[in-house]
């Protein structure tokens, strides 16, 4: 049977710009090769693609925003790209269950907006919000900025619709809070990279919003003052982030939004804290802990938001470092470790890339306060592509055998996909890796579903 017998040929591109832009994420590594990329309406249409590539042998790849950072979108063996672009529909609200009905491909920013409206906050929230799917959302499990106070997208998933790979249509937990009826089966979908299902549909929890914050950005003298200016914030104040970066991403993220240093003082590290002010006492313990910072000397110095618009500069300083970055065209790592090992963890990877690899300007960024970091390589203007992949990828071993010596994850948010699958061993055991093959196999049999994503079987 041929695909235009399944779905509404209207439905199908096969255009050049839609089969390149289709076909890939955010990564820029491998070539987007696609045979088709088609348009389901809703979850019975896409139940319909998905016993069609079962029956004619078809590979899927899911695609959401694309703004991932792993390769998970990514099309490059003539597989069918089926973008949940048109399920974009926000459903009913309701307010005594605090959950809302959404289809996959809602834009994260669409959802935070209508529930702002509503005077409710849905707080998944990072830079790709303009483009990210509640789908890709809920398939990365994706994490952000403000996991230290709200947690990652799991904790935020009432109930899903789901299209396994074999075609069944699976409604887990029926946005029940309570529900001890064997294994959750949710949660295995959550995270799983569109390699398990393809998520059609969810109710979505969400909360009041936070009260009014206050933003701080600080520069701080090394690592070890980072754990401390952290612990004296954390466990005086109600914190919703916690972001390091240091000053090799201020110096570009500074020259591509033309804003301004936030002080004059030029330190190695830059944090940015946003603090819930919850009592009208709460300016004055902000000060307190900040003076008590400057003063045992953690702190070169820093400043606190006067105005909404400087709170959002801060802000731009952290999170427009990707874009100020990408003209670098810069090789990407996730990484986590327990957030106390932080300061020994990076001091131990920033020797190894300074002593085997001078030539690598190396941007470290991210979620301290989660342990995440994101580690950017700058590729030298006089290195070409491949060596810059190849020396990149070597120094990916040490990268990970640190991980491993420190129990960290080679992926902390941004998921396996295909650029991480080569290190899965560094984060999970054997018996770990043939578990997750079993549930594959259970649920998609005939591997229709991202084949070569996170592992091969
Ligand atoms: P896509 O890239 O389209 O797909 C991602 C994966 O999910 C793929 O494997 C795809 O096959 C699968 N998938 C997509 N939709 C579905 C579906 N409906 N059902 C099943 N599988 C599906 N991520 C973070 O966690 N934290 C951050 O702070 C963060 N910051 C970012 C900043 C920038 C500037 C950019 C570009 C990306 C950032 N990301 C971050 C990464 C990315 O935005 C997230 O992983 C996001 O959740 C991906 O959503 P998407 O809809 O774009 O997914
Ligand atoms: C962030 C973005 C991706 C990267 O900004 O928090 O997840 O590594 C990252 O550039
Ligand atoms: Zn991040």
């Amino acid at each position: 049977m041929r695909l235009e017998e399944v779905i509404d040929p209207k439905q199908i591109s096969t255009n050049k710009e839609d089969l390149t832009n289709y076909g890939q994420d955010w990564t820029r590594y491998y070539e987007p090769n696609p045979e088709a990329i088609v348009f389901p309406k809703n979850t019975q249409e896409v139940q319909a693609l998905v016993k069609w590539a079962n029956q004619e042998s078809k590979k899927i790849v899911v695609s959401g925003g694309r703004t991932g950072l792993s390769g998970g979108a990514v099309a490059k063996d003539g597989e069918i790209v089926l973008s949940l672009e048109k399920l974009n529909q926000i459903g009913s609200i309701n307010e005594i269950d605090s959950t809302i009905h959404v289809e996959a491909g809602v834009i994260t920013e669409d959802l935070q907006n209508h529930l702002r409206d509503q005077g409710y906050f849905f707080p998944v929230d990072f830079a790709a919000r303009g483009s990210s799917h509640i789908g890709g959302n809920i398939a990365t499990n994706a994490g952000g900025i403000k996991v230290l106070r709200y947690g990652l997208m799991r904790n935020w998933v009432s109930s899903l619709t789901v299209v396994t790979g074999k075609g069944d249509v699976l409604k887990l937990n029926q946005s029940l809070v309570k529900n001890a009826t064997g294994y959750d089966l949710r949660h295995l979908f959550i995270g799983s990279e569109g390699t398990l299902g393809i998520i059609t549909e969810a109710e979505i929890k969400f909360t009041s919003p936070p009260k009014p914050q206050q933003v701080l950005l600080l520069g701080a003298m090394d690592l070890d003052a980072v754990m401390n200016v952290f612990k004296t914030f954390q466990h005086n104040l109600q914190i919703t982030a916690f972001e390091l970066f240091t000053e090799l991403a201020m110096k570009y993220v500074l020259k591509s939004t033309g804003l301004n240093r936030p002080f004059s003082t030029e330190s190695p590290i830059y944090l940015l804290c946003e603090v819930e002010l919850e009592s009208s006492e709460t300016e004055g313990e902000i000060l307190t802990a900040f003076e008590k910072c400057l003063e045992e000397g953690w702190l070169s110095d820093g400043v606190i938001n006067q105005s909404e618009q400087q709170a959002k500069d801060f802000w731009r300083l952290r999170e427009d470092i990707t874009e100020s970055l990408a003209f670098a065209t810069p090789y990407k790592n996730d990484v986590s470790v327990r957030v106390s090992d932080v300061p020994k963890f990076m001091r131990s990877i920033d020797e190894v890339y300074k002593k085997e690899y001078p030539e690598f300007e190396v941007v470290w960024f991210g979620h301290i306060g989660d342990g995440n970091l994101h580690i950017s390589i700058l590729k030298p203007e006089n290195m070409s592509m491949d060596q810059f992949l190849q020396k990149c990828r070597k120094s990916d071993e040490s990268l990970f055998s640190k991980i491993q010596e420190f129990g960290g994850s080679i992926s902390a948010e941004h998921g396996v996909g295909l650029s991480k699958k080569a290190y899965l061993s560094f984060s999970r055991s054997a018996a770990e890796v043939e578990a997750m093959r079993a549930i594959k196999r259970h649920f998609d049999p005939k591997l229709v579903l991202n084949p070569g994503k996170i592992f091969d079987l």
